[in-house]
């Protein structure tokens, strides 16, 4: 049984996005890290329609103590380049899927940032989501011995789930 009154750890990865509708998508990188014991925070953070709220976002978040920054979005999807724009921190961006153009329209507005502020662009959609917090640990786990442990286990539970079942005609 989890222990409410229990202290939690203060968050060190944020999951912003820039609509309610994306958490569908972002559900991934959230459970994935929860997976490897990471403690983030979630929040909707919209450059478009609440950019007052993203300044204030991006100008705490390194003090607030946050080490990493995913910020997905769709269709014109500024969230990642403005929030790498204010802050110092490596900001991975999930391109979400969009319905009329299919996420091209999100991964192009994503990974063209001219040189000098960089996103680090995952995949459209569901795998970019989770991939951001396999990225998002593996950045963190260059200082933290415990989770690069939990990291590798789950790379060697994903092998040995392929490994266990390679004929695809079997369930
Ligand atoms: C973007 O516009 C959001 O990231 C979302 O993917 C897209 C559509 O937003 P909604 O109209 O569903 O709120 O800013």
């Amino acid at each position: 049984m989890s222990d409410s009154s229990a202290p939690q750890a203060p968050p060190l990865v944020a999951i912003i996005m820039g609509s309610r509708s994306d958490w569908e998508t972002m559900q991934g990188a959230a459970d994935t890290l929860t997976s490897l014991q990471l403690p983030f925070e979630v929040e909707v953070v919209s450059a478009h329609r609440t950019p007052d709220k993203l300044f204030a976002y991006a100008d705490a978040a390194e003090e607030r103590g946050l080490r990493v920054i995913i910020a997905g979005a769709g269709g014109a999807a500024h969230l990642p380049g403005m929030m790498a724009a204010k802050t110092l921190l490596p900001v991975l961006g999930v391109p979400v899927q969009s319905k009329t153009l299919n996420g091209m329209d999100s991964l192009l507005s994503i990974v063209q940032m001219p040189a000098g502020i960089p996103v680090g662009t995952l995949a459209i959609g569901a795998a970019g989501a989770v991939n951001a917090a396999l990225l998002a640990a593996a950045i963190l786990a260059g200082n933290d011995p415990a989770l690069r442990e939990r990291l590798r286990d789950f790379r060697e539970q994903q092998s040995n789930r392929v490994l266990a079942g390679p004929d695809p005609r079997l369930p």
